[in-house]
């Protein structure tokens, strides 16, 4: 019998052309775009924020945190939450040491840490609005306050930066933080039996205790999980306490949602689907991914399985966006998917991928590798212009400028990205995760590496095991591994077959090699010196339709290339897209342009176009009466790499 061994990862290098170029545009101008902002030197317009929020130029953020720190006089500026701009930058920062060291800016975020220890009240509080504005409303009103998210995103900044740079100061706040809330919540009396409105502590703190070894940190998460929704009319409770007038509200509207809304309705347990907030939501499974897996806890796993089927089999965008509705940013119900309305928010999507990244840790199943492989090329990455510095909160499927002018139900959809939004949770979201990119490649389930996403990189495991994987994937489909193996470790490699491969061929050492798929994987027993495999995936342009269950796509087509799905601009195609007919068989053909928009694969397509009708002619005619067409062609280009050219209409659903 087979003895395996249990590998341990040590260090993945992105080699990856495509995802080198996003990685060095975080180093170079997304993160100094992003400082310059926070620190409010840079000259932007933050008037196209999707939920109207009013604000002016200004970030404020670091700002804020030197008036909490004592080193400037004012108030405090922005959303209750504006800090977490500031720690999601940092972590962003802390990965990227990790690939591109740069002295430069780890003085910066050196500096930083100083500065936010500053801020950091001697217990381990610390959220500069209330420090600053409101001492006496501490925990007091959690439904908005914000309180426990902000900290979170500090604690996993401080782990990052601690994990990349061995910076215990870091570290400590990060502590100081999570003794702080351990010591105001808990079942115990004198505690709050509460938590707070936006999920992400529980994520945070079972990052803590990974960095640290300290259970007491995924204790505390495992409370927060269990005690959400425990008692339904907590959040009321304290908001009576503290003072009832809306005129008392942190965030103006946000007492209108329904416990449902903070998945705080009944226990999670209890919970069939997952209402609510899409952000909201996705952290909250990523915590519950974690503590189910830390702690055997089963509730916990089976929701995880549940809101993941209800959410991926219901309620996902094509691209991987999720988050239906621009109010109250959230889902809506079961196959609700409209184009043009949707808001599918580039943190929703960022959420998803951490998701997706920590079901695979639990269940070794292909569709988690093909949901993040989704959000990586599509929904998460079109948040971000090619330049680095301009962004989408909002990613729509269908826009266009006239709809998002004239139409207030579609104001929040932009058809450009944008300088900065008032609420700018989105950028450094998205910066963080494309600078951390690495870190979601393989995952060791006991004597087994998956390795489930096509991103060219090397690996190197104990006992000098190294894989290499190389390829031009999302363009071509062949992917090549070299496995060296000098300690003759014994181990199982799974390898991903992508939903979207309907065939794929394989060699191992140049011979071809049959091998069944298990719940999306292959799997190869390794104890050979060395070894290499040859991957080939189905990179046939594909015409894809929805379940006939999604009504707004009813009778319409999407094209799909690899994971990258495709869509139409105007700048390629003539106005107004509507009228482009595709049908299901139609001919296609792929070509990848160097020059295009930093380098893509475009597709032409096969097409139909009607011909407009006269702007004169009467508004509504006999359908009896054929309308003439006209042989056309679509040129379509990578969704993530829409809106980077003229302003004008954009489609990924087409008519059939
Ligand atoms: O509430 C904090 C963040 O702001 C959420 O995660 C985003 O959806 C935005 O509302
Ligand atoms: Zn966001």
């Amino acid at each position: 019998m087979q003895v395996y061994t249990t590998p341990k990862l040590n260090k993945v290098k992105v080699t990856s052309d495509f995802w080198k170029r996003y990685r060095e545009l975080v180093v170079k101008e997304v993160l100094p775009y992003q400082w310059k902002v926070m620190n409010d030197e840079a000259d932007i317009s933050i008037s196209e924020d999707p939920q109207n929020n009013g604000q002016d130029k200004n970030s404020h953020a670091i700002a804020n945190l030197k008036i909490a720190a004592g080193q400037m006089k004012g108030h405090h500026y922005g959303f209750p939450f504006q800090d977490t701009d500031v720690y999601k930058w940092l972590e962003a920062a802390a990965y990227s040491f990790g690939y591109h060291p740069n002295p430069d800016l780890k003085k910066i975020t050196d500096n930083l840490i100083d500065l936010i220890a500053d801020a950091q009240e001697d217990d381990g509080y610390l959220s500069t609005y209330f420090q600053i504005d409101a001492p006496e409303r501490k925990f007091k009103r959690l439904q908005q306050s914000h309180e426990l998210y902000t900290m979170g995103h500090y604690i996993e900044a401080g782990v990052a930066y601690h994990h990349e740079t061995g910076n215990e100061k870091a570290l400590d706040i990060a502590k100081r933080m999570a003794d702080c809330i351990d010591k105001n919540f808990g079942l115990e009396e004198g505690k709050i039996h509460g938590y707070d409105g936006h999920p992400e502590i529980e994520l945070a703190l079972s990052r803590l205790y990974e960095e640290t070894g300290e259970k007491r940190y995924l204790d505390l998460a495992h409370y927060f999980l269990n005690q959400r929704g425990q008692d339904p009319a907590f959040f009321e409770k304290q908001i009576k306490a503290d003072g009832d007038s809306p005129d008392r509200d942190l965030i103006p509207g946000m007492r209108d949602f329904p416990r449902e809304y903070y998945l705080a309705a009944e226990p999670i347990k209890d919970q069939k689907v997952p209402h609510g907030h899409a952000v909201r939501v996705v952290y909250l499974c990523t915590g519950m991914a974690y503590v189910a897996r830390y702690t055997g806890d089963k509730d916990l796993l089976a929701a995880c399985d549940r809101f993941w089927n209800d959410i991926v089999k219901r309620q996902m965008y094509i691209t991987g966006n999720i988050g239906q509705t621009t109010t109250g940013e959230a889902f809506t119900y079961d196959y609700d998917l409209p184009s043009d309305t949707d808001y599918g928010e580039t943190c929703a999507s960022v959420g998803m991928s951490f998701f997706a990244r920590q079901m695979l840790n639990i269940h070794a199943k292909g569709e988690y590798g093909d949901v993040l492989e989704k959000e990586l090329f599509n929904g998460a990455l079109s948040g971000m212009a090619l330049d680095g510095k301009h962004f989408f909160y909002v990613n729509p499927l269908e826009a266009d400028p006239a709809a998002s002018k004239g139409n207030p139900g579609k104001s929040h959809v932009l058809t450009h990205r944008a300088d900065w939004f008032g609420c700018a949770c989105c950028p450094a979201n998205l910066a963080r995760l494309i600078a951390s990119v690495d870190e979601y490649l393989y995952t060791v389930n006991g004597d087994t590496i998956l390795s489930h996403q096509f991103i060219s990189n090397e690996a190197e495991f104990d006992d000098g095991l190294k894989i290499v994987q190389t390829n031009h994937f999302p363009w071509s489909g062949d992917i090549h591994y070299e496995i060296e193996n000098p300690n003759d470790k014994s181990f199982k490699l799974g390898i991903r077959i992508p939903s979207w491969s309907a065939n794929f061929d394989l060699e191992v050492n140049g011979s071809a090699k049959d091998l069944p798929v298990e719940d999306g994987f292959i799997y190869l027993d390794v104890d050979d010196k060395s070894l290499t495999i040859d991957l080939k995936l189905d990179m046939d342009v594909k015409v894809m339709r929805a379940s006939n269950r999604v009504s707004d796509d009813f009778d319409k087509v999407a094209i799909q290339r690899g994971p990258i799905v495709y869509a139409a601009e105007q700048t390629d195609n003539q106005a107004p897209l509507s009228l482009y007919e595709v049908t299901p068989g139609a001919k296609t053909e792929y070509k990848f342009d160097k020059k295009l928009l930093d380098g893509v694969g475009v597709v032409k397509v096969a097409a139909k176009r009607q011909k407009i009708d006269d702007e004169n002619a009467p508004l509504y005619v006999d359908a009896s009466k054929p309308v003439e067409t006209e042989s056309a062609e679509l040129t379509m280009v990578p969704y993530y790499a829409w809106a980077n050219r003229e302003n004008g209409q954009m489609r990924v659903w087409l008519n059939k």
